[in-house]
Parts: C-alpha cells; sequence; structure tokens
C-alpha cells in the first residue's frame, strides 16, 4: 500500500458531464491505498480462506425479479460483447449481455478461464463482495473524495491523473477504448480487456492504473444527477446505487470519457460485470 498524508485538493470537474460538476474544496485525512485494484490472485486467496461465494455465483432472488421467467434466474453476470458494426449508443442491451455462468473466474462466460490472469483486476465482484473481501484484509472500501484525491496523484485541478494531454508524446498511460465504441476498438494500449495491474505508468503518488482498466467500488452512496445517460452501466432503478471511479478499458471518448479522476458513475449495489473491480484503503 501506499501511505498518503491528507489534503484539501479540487475535486470534481465544470468541463465534462453534470454529475461530476460543481469543482469544489474537499480535505481528507490521511489513509493507505492499495497500490493497484485487487487482483484475481489476490480474490483467489480470499475465496480459498473464507469460502466466500460472490454474487455472480448465486440465482438471483426471485423477489427481486418478480417478472422473470424462474428458469432464468440461474447465477450469472454482464458480459461485454463487441459489436460487429455500428450501433445505436442509446441502449446498452447492444453490447452487455447477461451470461448464466460469467463470474470472476469466469470473465466471459463458463468456457472462459482466468488462466494467465492472475495479476489482472479481478471482475464481477459487487460492492458486497469488494466489502467482504476488505474486511477479510482488515481494510474498508475508499470513500469517494478518498478515492479521487489519490487518483489525482498531487495534480490538483488536471484533467487526467497524469496531466492534460492523452497521450503524451504517443505513449499510452492507461487502459482504455481507441477507437469508435462499441465495435472498432483499435488497440493502440494493446488490451481489449483487462490488463495486468501496474502495466501503465503509476501516478504521482505511485499508484497504478488509477484511471481505465477496471471501474472501482467507493463506499459513498450516488446521488445526484443521473444524466440521460447511464452510459457503459446499465441502471437498474430497483437498487440504490454506490459510486465506482476510474472509467474502464471499455471507456471512449465518443461515448464515455471517463477515465479520469472527477469522472463517476452509479452502479446498482447488486450489480456485477467485467469491467468493474475495486481496491481498498486504510486509515
Ligand atoms: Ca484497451
Amino acid at each position: 500500500m501506499v501511505e498518503l498524508p491528507g489534503g484539501t485538493f479540487r475535486m470534481g470537474s465544470d468541463r465534462f458531464y453534470p454529475e461530476e460538476a460543481p469543482v469544489r474544496e474537499v480535505t481528507v485525512g490521511g489513509f493507505a491505498v492499495d497500490r493497484h485494484p485487487v487482483t484475481v490472485a489476490e480474490f483467489r486467496r480470499f475465496v480459498k480462506e473464507t469460502g466466500h461465494v460472490t454474487d455472480a455465483e448465486k440465482p438471483p432472488r426471485a423477489e427481486d425479479y418478480p417478472d422473470a421467467d424462474p428458469n432464468l434466474l440461474v447465477p450469472g453476470s454482464l458480459v461485454f460483447q463487441r459489436t460487429a458494426g455500428p450501433v445505436p449508443l442509446n441502449d446498452w442491451r447492444n453490447w452487455w449481455h447477461w451470461v448464466p455462468g460469467a463470474d470472476w473466474r469466469h470473465p466471459e462466460g463458463p468456457d472462459s478461464t482466468v488462466g494467465g490472469r492472475e495479476r489482472h483486476p479481478v471482475t464481477h465482484v459487487t460492492h458486497a463482495d469488494a466489502t467482504a473481501y476488505a474486511a477479510w484484509a482488515g481494510k474498508r472500501l475508499a470513500t469517494e473524495a478518498e478515492w479521487e484525491y489519490a487518483a489525482r496523484g498531487g495534480l490538483d485541478g488536471a484533467t487526467f491523473t497524469w496531466g492534460e494531454e492523452f497521450a503524451p508524446k504517443g505513449r499510452m498511460m492507461a487502459n482504455t477504448w481507441q477507437g469508435e465504441f462499441p465495435w472498432q476498438n483499435l488497440l493502440l494500449d494493446r488490451y481489449g480487456r483487462t490488463s495486468p495491474v501496474e502495466t501503465y505508468p503509476p501516478n504521482g503518488y505511485g499508484l497504478y492504473d488509477m484511471a481505465g482498466n477496471v471501474w472501482e467500488w467507493t463506499d459513498d452512496w450516488f446521488t445526484g444527477p443521473s444524466g440521460g445517460s447511464p452510459c457503459c452501466v446499465p441502471a437498474d432503478e430497483r437498487f440504490p446505487r454506490r459510486v465506482t471511479k476510474g472509467g474502464s478499458h471499455l471507456c471512449a471518448p465518443n461515448y464515455c470519457l471517463r477515465y479520469r479522476p472527477a469522472a463517476r458513475q452509479g452502479e446498482a449495489i447488486d450489480s456485477s460485470t467485467g469491467h468493474i473491480g475495486f481496491r481498498c484503503v486504510v486509515r
């Protein structure tokens, strides 16, 4: 982990999406933060020791989905699938698919594995799964302010965690989506899905993957304008939402320019997908 002294910083942004505004001064106390998102290997150790079963591995509760065919209430998770060509961007069902058997060990469905991906961030975890891991590790999830403070790496008010330019001197600084989402991924950063943690340069605090790769759960409830576009996060009004931060490998400028420290999403607490993970902090 990296120890951060507390401090005051400018949180949010007035230049992008309404849910990030207004910019305001926020003070956080000192804390230590994981150097990178929790990996598959780390999560596996937790599961081995505790027997934890993630939400994606349990059938959805019938009372939460009264209109659903009971035969479809099986364990599963949301998996991204690239489309063959351009599609309307106002319907996330064009690229998110509910896949029975998808979970943290099988990120693309039952036939996939995490073999060779032990150093990738764990995915398909709900807020409750992340909280359970944090408790086991003697840690907790960050508040949104702590997360953003850490992500900024001391560059107060900067657009990106590394400065103002997306790719300084052509260098890719995070795992995002280059090209036109959700069909054309130019892979300038070499990864179409998650990437091993610490693949791209750290921020000013020595923290890796604070932008892109996977969204990360925080402990704050999401309030504020939900905006017209749920972007890459399926909006389910039945469940309360927590703030996720950092953007993911699915964030593209034509759709979701959210690989920035000010960016935020409200994610239903029960949802798990292939592009949400987490890291922990400790006071
Ligand atoms: Ca990428």
